[in-house]
């Protein structure tokens, strides 16, 4: 085992969770952030280091396994950075419980956050609304629960999100809380939105100058959400800040395999065509109504102010190798 991180153990535990972010088993930029949290506080309690200088080599090579599944939700080195902020201890044994401590802390924080947010955003509901959604986020869910746990009546469309259908996740768990569900195909979304209040979408990042990275889709929803006049929200706890987009890094785009798009047996009978398959777009702070943070609403382009309170001026990547 090598100190500066290149050959250090990770565990089995770490590696799985990678393959089942990378394969979205795991997906959704909250719940990937709790995971690869949940991963590093595993990889502590696995950790046969006989050092702390071990220990640290090998939790730095686990975040890495970790931060290398998907580029684009920001909230996956987020969370790492995080854990990693409030590590001490002299000894191994002190270490891991200090990861422990850290991963636990992070958690709640981030359950506690969603909450929040999913208060501000239900204020914006009223009674009889109805809301259009396009992926599936849990922070849009949260807004729409806490609306509905205030005896609000909703009804939805809900977009099925292609390739994956995330949709299906949103209409199940909207279903499950009495909202009244249609499902539609995405390119139906113009068509209903005269019907709509509020268009509400999640966010795997949000940049400097306030512009949504979320799922594939999402940009062409709010072009046409605002030629319709319709209020497009975006819901996103504030570890979806991208701070690296404060010093003028871009967001890196996701570019999934083309079998998620068309089978091979399908792209050959077809002939000689390329596909392209980008897991996420950016939707420009124009049209944009609102983003709902635990920290309250804001218009988009004033979240910079939060980014630089909340993050500063950069970041470092506590898990690079020695
Ligand atoms: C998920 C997606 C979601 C955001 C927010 O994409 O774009 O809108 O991650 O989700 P994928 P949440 O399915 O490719 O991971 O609010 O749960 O963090």
């Amino acid at each position: 085992m090598s100190p500066s991180g290149g050959d250090a153990d990770v565990s089995e535990a770490v590696h799985r969770t990678a393959e089942d972010i990378g394969s979205m088993e795991i997906r959704g930029a909250a719940t990937i952030a709790a995971a690869a949290a949940e991963a590093l506080g595993e990889q502590a309690a696995a950790s046969n280091a006989g050092t702390p200088e071990e220990f640290h080599a090998e939790l730095r090579a686990a975040a890495r396994v970790l931060y290398d599944t998907r580029p684009t939700a920001v909230s996956l080195p987020n969370a790492l950075r995080y854990v990693f902020r409030d590590i001490e201890g002299d000894t191994v044994e002190r270490l891991a419980a200090s990861v422990h401590a850290s991963v636990s802390e992070f958690c709640r924080r981030l359950e506690t956050a969603q909450n929040d947010l999913g208060r501000v955003g239900a204020n914006r509901l009223r009674d009889g609304d109805t809301i259009m959604t396009h992926c599936h986020s849990t922070d849009v869910v949260s807004c729409i629960e806490t609306a509905v746990a205030h005896g609000k009546s909703l009804s939805a469309y809900v977009k099925e999100t292609r390739p994956r259908n995330q949709g299906h996740i949103t209409a199940e768990a909207l279903a499950a809380l009495g909202v009244d569900v249609t499902l539609i195909v995405d390119s139906a979304a113009r068509r209903y939105l005269n019907e709509v209040d509020h268009v509400l979408v999640g966010a795997d990042s949000i940049a400097a100058d306030g512009s949504v990275i979320n799922k594939i889709g999402t940009s062409g929803l709010a072009v046409n959400a605002r030629d319709r006049g319709t209020p497009i929200v975006c819901a996103a706890q504030t570890i979806k800040l991208h701070p690296d987009t404060l010093t003028g890094h871009t967001v890196d785009i996701e570019m999934r395999d083309e079998r998620e798009v068309i089978d091979e047996a399908a792209e050959r009978e077809i002939g000689d065509i390329d596909v392209l398959n980008p897991a996420f777009d950016v939707t420009p702070p124009r049209y944009v109504d609102a983003i709902v943070t635990e920290r309250g609403q804001f218009p988009p382009e004033s979240i910079v102010t939060l980014m630089r309170e909340l993050f500063g001026e950069g970041t470092t990547e506590p898990w690079a190798e020695a």
